[in-house]
């Protein structure tokens, strides 16, 4: 198998819909075998048996990115399916409206512990491995939530921002190891499901008119063009990028 990926073996979580299954579309055509993490599990095999039967080498499972048992477990059964694990793609996230003065502390429990929990618990379990093997390359999915702040967003600015700079500690801790750790930073994607909850939330002209007006490009973002960014940061194009926090944005975060 050819492809700038040929024969790595990566991990995405959320992988069985948006962006995540766009990005493991994209590996798959680049060479690499990759096991598809998420929540729902039916859809995960199912996503998965999409890429196989396309030729691919595709494994799916169910698992929650917050339960620290279920995460060890479905990396070992992936380590497993696909003979060893050279990248993860912590894509798994998820969404909510709300500002300080009138958003609770469970939608800010929610959204750390999936955007958070769930980024160190799935790097935790694929870690040692790539210590020992002396290589592996891992990529956070930020937001442009995470460098600017963006208003009714309280929460998921904020745990963004976590996502960006925990990148930049595990990628200081783990260059010695032959490990990359990257984030890319995607501007809204309309297409996929929290496209259509973001974009859902106001689709008056004029709410859409405001919304565009911060994209220089003048559109949202195509999931390809994310998922296209992440193969860069898991392949050796990117070999001396550590603790790059990558824009993939249309310039929104340039003004
Ligand atoms: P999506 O909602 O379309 O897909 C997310 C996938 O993650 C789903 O398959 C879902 O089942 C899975 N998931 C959710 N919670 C999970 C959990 N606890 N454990 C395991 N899997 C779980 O979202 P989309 O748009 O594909 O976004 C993916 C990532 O990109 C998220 O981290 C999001 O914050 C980020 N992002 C999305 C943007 C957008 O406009 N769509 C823009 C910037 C960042
Ligand atoms: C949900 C994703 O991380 C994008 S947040 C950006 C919202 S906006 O600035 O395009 O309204």
């Amino acid at each position: 198998m050819s492809g700038k990926l040929a024969g790595r073996k990566i991990i995405i979580t959320g992988g069985a819909a948006g962006i995540g299954f766009m990005t493991a579309k994209v590996l798959v055509r680049e060479g690499a075998a990759v096991a598809l993490l998420d929540l729902d599990g039916a859809k995960a095999t199912a996503s998965a048996k999409s890429l196989t039967a396309d030729g691919g080498k595709a494994f799916g499972f169910g698992v929650n990115v917050t339960d620290e048992a279920a995460v060890n477990a479905a990396v070992a059964a992936a380590r497993t399916a696909m003979g060893g694990i050279d990248g993860l793609f912590n894509n798994a996230g998820i969404a909510g409206f709300g500002s300080v003065h009138d958003s609770s502390p469970a939608s800010w429990q929610a959204m750390w512990d999936v955007n958070v929990i769930g980024t160190y618990l799935p790097s935790r379990a694929v870690l040692p491995g790539m210590i020992e093997q002396k290589h592996g390359a891992i990529v956070n999915v930020g937001s442009v939530a995470g460098v600017v702040g963006i208003p009714t967003m309280a929460a998921y600015c904020a745990v963004k921002g976590a996502v960006v700079n925990l990148t930049r500690q595990m990628a200081a801790e783990y260059a010695k190891h032959g490990i990359r750790v990257n984030c890319v930073c995607p501007g809204t994607v309309g297409e996929t499901a929290m496209g259509h909850f973001l974009v859902g939330s106001d689709t008056s002209a004029e709410a859409m008119a405001r919304r565009l007006a911060k994209y220089p490009l003048g559109r949202f973002g195509k999931a390809e063009e994310i998922a296209e960014a992440v193969a860069f940061l898991l392949s050796d194009a990117s070999s001396y990028c550590v603790g790059s926090i990558l824009a993939v944005d249309g310039g929104m975060t340039a003004i």
